[in-house]
C-alpha cells in the first residue's frame, strides 16, 4: 500500500508565521553577568568550578575562545584561562525564567516551555496582529529584557516548530528572525544538517558519508537511500524537515505526567554492561506500570547522576506511543551511551512520559527508533561540595557591607566581591570563613513588576 520512498501522510502546515520560538542568549552566564556587574563584558563560565566539573554554559565573552556547554571544566580552563568559574545559582535562574515564562503567557495562553531558557508559543491564540509581527516582537523582547533587568533573548518565528527554532538560532545572539511563508526552502536549503534538531554526531556522520552536507541536499537525495541508511522513521522525518515539513503543535502541558523508576548505588559504576543490565530491568517496572494504567508512552527519558555533582537527563520522543519494555529499554540504552560515564554513576533512572491511550508500534516492527530528537539536561550540583558552602559565585550578605558574592575561598578564608545588580563593579575584601558577619544567602532581590519601575535598593558600600 505504502510506496517506497514516498511520504504517505500528508504533514499539513500552516500557511503563516504564528509559532514563535524564544531563546534566552547564554542564559546562566547572563544572569551572572546582570548580577555582578564587574564581569560584564568579560568571559564568564557556569559549571566547571570543580576538578571534574563540566561547563553548563558560558558567556558569549567566553565563547570566542571555544569553550562551550558540556566541555569539561578542565578543557575550560585551558581555553579560556582568565574567566570567571562559577558554580550554579539556580534560584536566580529560575527566578528569571519564571518571569520569562509568565511574560510569554502574557501575549497566547499557549506556551509550551522546552527547559528553563526555552519555549515555543503559538501566536495563533494570541491577540497579536500577525501583520505587525516586528514590532509585536520587537516589543516583546525589550519587555523581556525590562521585566528580567537586563537579560536578552532570541527569537525565531515561523509557519512550524522547526522553522521557529532554526529562526532563534539563526538570530542568536540578541536578535529576531522572521520567516515568511514562502521563504522557508530558501532559508532551510544553505543549513548544515546537523542544524536539524535530533541530528547528532552520528546520524551527521552517515549523511556526510553519503555526501549531503546542507538541508538542499538532503531535499535532493534518493529518499529510498535515505530510508535505507537511517530506517524508516528517521529517514521519512528528516525528508519532511528538509522541506520545512513539521506539524507538531505547540502543546501546552507537555510534561504533565510521568513514570519512571530509579537506582542509587552504594559505590559508583563505571561498568556500561551493568549499567544496560539495570537499565533494562528497570524499563521491565516502567512498562509494568504503563501496562497497570492502561497507557502508551511517547517520550522515553534517563536520568544518570554522575560522580562529579552533574546530573544529565535526556529524554526522546518516539515516532509512536508503546507501552514495551522492549522498546523502552532500548531506547534508555541509546540515550544512555550518548552519556560519559567514565567518571562514575551514582544514580540511574529510566522514566516515560507523554501518555496516550492508544498505541502506534508499528514503526518499531522493524526498525530502531531513532527518528525521534534527543533534548539534554546537565544540572550542577555544587551543594555540598566545600565546608560552608562558600562556592565561586555563591550570594552572601554581610551585616555591615551589604550583599556581595564568592569570588573564592580556600585555607580557611573567603574573597567576597560587594556588589549587586543596582551598583557598579564592586570592591573586594577577604574573610575568615567562619566570619560570625558573613552569612550564605539563597534570597534575591525581587526583579521588576509587571508596569512597574523598580527603585533600586540602598546598598551600603565599605569605604
Ligand atoms: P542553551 O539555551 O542551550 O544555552 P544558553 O542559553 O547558555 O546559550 P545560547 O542559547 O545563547 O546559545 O541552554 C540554556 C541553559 O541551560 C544554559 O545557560 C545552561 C543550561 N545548560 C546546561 O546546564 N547544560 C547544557 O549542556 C546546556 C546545553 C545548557
Ligand atoms: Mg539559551
Amino acid at each position: 500500500m505504502s510506496v517506497s520512498g514516498e511520504i504517505t501522510n500528508l504533514t499539513l502546515m500552516r500557511s503563516t508565521a504564528s509559532i514563535l520560538h524564544l531563546d534566552l542568549d547564554a542564559f546562566f552566564a547572563a544572569v551572572e553577568q546582570r548580577d555582578k556587574p564587574s564581569l560584564r563584558g568579560k568571559p564568564v563560565i557556569v559549571g566547571g568550578a570543580g576538578p571534574r566539573g563540566v561547563v553548563a554554559t558560558a558567556s558569549y565573552e567566553a565563547r570566542v575562545f571555544g569553550v562551550r556547554s558540556a566541555m569539561s571544566g578542565t578543557e575550560a580552563r585551558r581555553r579560556c584561562p582568565h574567566a570567571a568559574f562559577l558554580g550554579g545559582r539556580f534560584g536566580a535562574y529560575r527566578q528569571s525564567s519564571g518571569v520569562v515564562m509568565e511574560l510569554l503567557r502574557e501575549v497566547s495562553p499557549l506556551v509550551e516551555p522546552l527547559s528553563f531558557d526555552e519555549a515555543y508559543v503559538d501566536l495563533g491564540a494570541s491577540d497579536w496582529d500577525l501583520g505587525r509581527l516586528d514590532q509585536h516582537v520587537a516589543e516583546l523582547r525589550a519587555e523581556l529584557t525590562r521585566r528580567t533587568a537586563g537579560l536578552t533573548a532570541s527569537v525565531g518565528v515561523g509557519s512550524s516548530k522547526f522553522l521557529a527554532k532554526l529562526g532563534s538560532e539563526a538570530a542568536k545572539p540578541n536578535g529576531v528572525r522572521i520567516i515568511a511563508p514562502g521563504d522557508e526552502t530558501d532559508f532551510i536549503s544553505p543549513l548544515p544538517v546537523r542544524a536539524i534538531p535530533g541530528v547528532g554526531p552520528v546520524t551527521e556522520g552517515k549523511l556526510l558519508a553519503l555526501g549531503l552536507v546542507t538541508v538542499a541536499d538532503l531535499r535532493a537525495a534518493d529518499p529510498r537511500e535515505l530510508v535505507r541508511e537511517l530506517g524508516r522513521a528517521a529517514g521519512e522525518s528528516l525528508r519532511e524537515l528538509s522541506h520545512g515539513r513539521d506539524d507538531r503543535e505547540v502543546a501546552a502541558e507537555r510534561k504533565a505526567k510521568s513514570i519512571s523508576v530509579e537506582d542509587t548505588f552504594p559505590s559508583d559504576l563505571t561498568d556500561r554492561l551493568r549499567l544496560a543490565a539495570i537499565l533494562r530491568r528497570d524499563a521491565e517496572s516502567v512498562a509494568d506500570k504503563l501496562q497497570r494504567t492502561g497507557v502508551f508512552a511517547r517520550t522515553v527519558a534517563v536520568k544518570v547522576r554522575l560522580a562529579n555533582f552533574t546530573t544529565v537527563s535526556k529524554a526522546r520522543s518516539l515516532g509512536g506511543a508503546t507501552d514495551h519494555a522492549e522498546v523502552i529499554g532500548r531506547v534508555g540504552e541509546e540515550l544512555l551511551s550518548e552519556v560519559d560515564v567514565r567518571d562514575g554513576v551514582r544514580l540511574l533512572g529510566i522514566g516515560v512520559s507523554n501518555f496516550t491511550r492508544a498505541a502506534q508500534e508499528r514503526l518499531f516492527e522493524d526498525e530502531t527508533p531513532d527518528a525521534g530528537r534527543t533534548e539534554t539536561e546537565i544540572e550542577v550540583d555544587t551543594s555540598g561540595v566545600r565546608g560552608r558552602g562558600f562556592f565561586p559565585g555563591a550570594d552572601v550578605i554581610h551585616d555591615t557591607l551589604g550583599r556581595g558574592w564568592v569570588w573564592g575561598s580556600g585555607l580557611g578564608r573567603v574573597t567576597i566581591r560587594f556588589e549587586t545588580r543596582h551598583t557598579g563593579p564592586g570592591p573586594v575584601r577577604t574573610f575568615a570563613e567562619d566570619d560570625p558577619a558573613l552569612h550564605l544567602t539563597t534570597g534575591l532581590p525581587g526583579l521588576p513588576s509587571p508596569g512597574i519601575e523598580t527603585v533600586p535598593e540602598p546598598v551600603p558600600h565599605p569605604q
